[in-house]
């Protein structure tokens, strides 16, 4: 039988990134396509178009996440989903998302090249708001689609501008030319997400393929100092209730205590001060914390010393803290992780375990089917950078990996399929 990863055209794979990294392409090579933008909306309609030229039908949800289903024999079984997601950071790159997303597309053509029929269907899928940067938290598309999330929560949040999300998501499935819209929570056999590895091990190994075996854990928070607006040159300093101080010290406090253990990722990248003016004194501060490691229990420990600081740092202003998102460590399937490192070796491509540092839809995904994650390298570890890149020769082997994974799983048959040739996924 023809492997469907002998039908995958890398050449096109390429095209196709390029083609949709001119949504939102910014002058310095990278992308700025934050979600529910009208540069998302254009990504999108041109996916549907894709989709449908392919014979894939198109279908989106309350959350606007897009799927584009491949026809199986048994159109009654739970589909087994692949992709990843098309928003991006402002200052993103060409590949966060969007290899997954088109990868997995790319795995459906060379299915139906090959003139192969799976017995389950095969969903390509586009989750909304991955990366958070405009609606925080990110990842609201799998949340709401697993039901980690309920929609009033998600459509209550505001942008910088004060738009709700609600309303966004509103203003794109209006946009929609005619895509039916479907239920949360359907029942997925498996989910596979391609994605380069945002680090540098794979690249600096030699190894084209990362069987990804979990993600590490995080807990994501904002801050909000007040005080109060004084005249930075009357206001006696030990009167004043100055917001910036404090959330300096804050920072400068947890930035220590984060430094133990030394791998404990934790980045403060949003820090907004009001009014931001050169002679008054700082009324309110508004900071992110986005805390990550592999060991729940650091990152548990660390959350409480954050709150002890921020209630310990605060002086004479006001202080809260609120998490907007505490996702615990994972490891993803034994079933998915095998077929993958199977289908890699099947291929020839040495290939290799890896946790994810970075976060991902996966990790939604996993609370209800199978899932896992296939990484491929890029160039010196960058992302959520415009000089993010990754070869073309990797990106084409993922998209191989994926296809032979995606009718094995689609199908019950080869490595990890139990006697009954079920690959250990619900039907
Ligand atoms: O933040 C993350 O880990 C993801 O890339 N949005
Ligand atoms: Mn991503
Ligand atoms: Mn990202």
């Amino acid at each position: 039988m023809a492997r469907p990863s002998d039908h995958v055209d890398g050449a096109r794979l390429w095209r196709r990134l390029m083609d949709l990294s001119r949504f939102g392409a910014r002058p310095d090579g990278g992308v700025d396509r934050q979600t529910l933008t009208p540069a998302e909306i254009a990504a999108r309609a041109d996916l549907v178009a894709l989709g449908r030229s392919l014979g894939l039908e198109p279908f989106t949800d309350a959350a606007a996440n897009l799927f584009l289903r491949l026809p199986g024999r048994r159109p009654d079984l739970p589909p087994v989903m692949a992709g990843s997601h098309i928003d991006s950071q402002p200052t993103g790159g060409r590949f966060d998302g969007a290899f997954g997303v088109l990868a997995a597309l790319e795995a459906v053509e060379a299915i139906r090249a090959a003139g192969l029929v799976p017995e389950r269907p095969i969903e390509v899928v586009a989750f909304t708001n991955e990366e958070g940067s405009r609606f925080a938290p990110g990842m609201t598309g799998s949340d709401l689609f697993t039901g980690a999330r309920a929609m009033a929560e998600v459509a209550a949040i505001r942008d910088a501008e004060g738009i709700a999300q609600g309303e966004a998501l509103a203003a794109v499935l209006a946009a929609d030319r005619d895509v039916p819209q479907r239920p949360f929570q359907r029942p997925v056999a498996a989910f596979v997400e391609p994605h380069i590895e945002q680090g540098p091990v794979l690249e600096r190994d030699g190894v084209p393929i990362g069987v990804v075996t979990g993600i590490q854990g995080t807990r994501r928070y904002r801050v909000r100092v007040t005080g109060a607006a004084a005249h930075a040159g009357t206001a006696e300093r030990h009167e004043r209730r100055d917001a910036l101080m404090a959330a300096v010290r804050m920072v400068a406090a947890i930035d220590r205590a984060a430094s133990d253990p030394s791998d404990t990722k934790l980045t403060v990248g949003l820090f907004e001060v009001t009014p931001n003016a050169p002679s008054v004194v700082p009324a309110e501060v508004l900071f992110s914390i986005d805390l990550r490691h592999p060991d729940n229990a650091v990152v548990d420990r660390l959350d409480a010393a954050i709150r002890a600081i921020v209630e310990g740092e605060r002086g004479p202003c006001a202080a809260s803290l609120r998490q907007i998102q505490h996702n615990p460590s994972l490891t993803f399937s034994p079933v998915i992780r095998g077929a993958i490192a199977a289908a890699a070796g099947g291929l020839g491509l040495t290939h290799r375990d890896i946790l994810s540092a970075a976060g991902h839809d996966a990790r939604q995904l996993h609370d209800v089917c199978p899932t896992g994650m296939i990484f491929v390298p890029c160039r010196d570890g960058i992302s959520h950078n415009p000089a993010e890149w990754a070869e073309p020769d990797d990106l084409a082997a993922g998209a191989r990996v994926l296809a032979d994974v995606l009718w094995q799983l689609a199908n019950g048959d080869g490595p990890g399929a139990d006697a009954s040739g079920d690959p250990g996924i619900p039907r």
